[in-house]
């Protein structure tokens, strides 16, 4: 992944549209603070930004998908035991490659604590961002688990299959800016992202710095496809709901990243 500059539309109103996606009821929003009805928190769709901007809701058999940039949104694809299921088949990639927190390469330590499974795992220090064969601490990086590359298989029907699965963990504050993921080889391949725990308000730009930029809250159980022309486009992380979910009994918010990287 490749970081780019944050640049956010804060000065711009945000509408924020909840209830069914039924887009009625809007609340509006400016710099970030309500002016008319907030909304539910975790509502299904809660979106904002550039009101302007094509989106749709479909109903398929992959469940409720929102479609927002080419960002393809499946609302609820995971069930609270499919949630469960995945956080055991995490807890040992933990313990064999327990989080870190990378640094920028301007020396900046990211507040989003990480670790990977697969062939190899993300990471950034003062050298540069990229994919290491080997964990920091020199052990290779556990295989990803089974539930996880069923998600992908479930989502993309690809035959071939993502060799990193960055683990992110977001605690209380942190915060991921605005970037494009491409430190891969093949930018055809989608990147595929999971949320797991508490709800995060996900940002997503353009394929080049700057212009306008919308949001949605993504709930626990929710999956993201970023392929075709949302592949390269600008993405981030703006906040997370601390507490929000009782799936991680310390709180926080765990968003697994499935990558082809070669
Ligand atoms: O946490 C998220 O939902 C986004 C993560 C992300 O953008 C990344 O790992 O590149």
């Amino acid at each position: 992944m490749t970081r780019g500059r944050t640049r956010c539309g804060a000065q711009t109103p945000i509408i924020v549209l909840s209830g069914a996606c039924t887009f009625q009821r809007p609340g509006v929003y400016k710099d970030r603070k309500p002016l008319l009805q907030p909304p539910k928190p975790g509502s299904l769709c809660e979106l904002s930004g550039n009101p302007g901007q094509a989106r749709q809701v479909t109903e398929g058999k992959l469940g409720m998908r929102i479609t927002l940039r080419g960002f393809e949104i499946f609302k609820g694809r995971l069930d609270a035991p499919a949630q469960r299921a995945l956080i055991a088949a995490l807890r040992p990639v933990l313990q064999a490659a327990p989080l870190v927190s990378p640094q920028t390469p301007y020396g900046k330590a990211m507040s989003v604590r990480m670790t990977s499974a697969g062939a190899v795992g993300w990471y950034s220090d003062r050298k540069g961002y990229r994919y290491m064969p080997q964990h920091p601490q020199g052990t290779a990086w556990p295989d990803i688990p089974q539930p996880v590359l069923d998600i992908w298989d479930d989502v993309t029907g690809l035959e071939r299959r993502p060799d990193c699965c960055l683990v992110n963990y977001y605690g209380e504050g942190a915060r991921m800016g605005l970037h494009q993921d491409k430190d891969e080889a093949d930018f055809s391949w989608p990147v595929v992202s999971v949320s797991l725990g508490d709800d995060g308000l996900f940002r997503i730009g353009n394929r080049t710095p700057g212009g306008s930029t919308e949001s949605i809250w993504l709930t626990s159980g929710d999956v993201v496809v970023m392929g075709g022309e949302a592949r390269l486009a600008y993405h981030g992380l703006d906040r997370i709901r601390f507490k929000s979910s009782r799936l991680l009994s310390k709180g926080g918010r765990l968003n697994l990243t499935l990558r082809v990287t070669s």
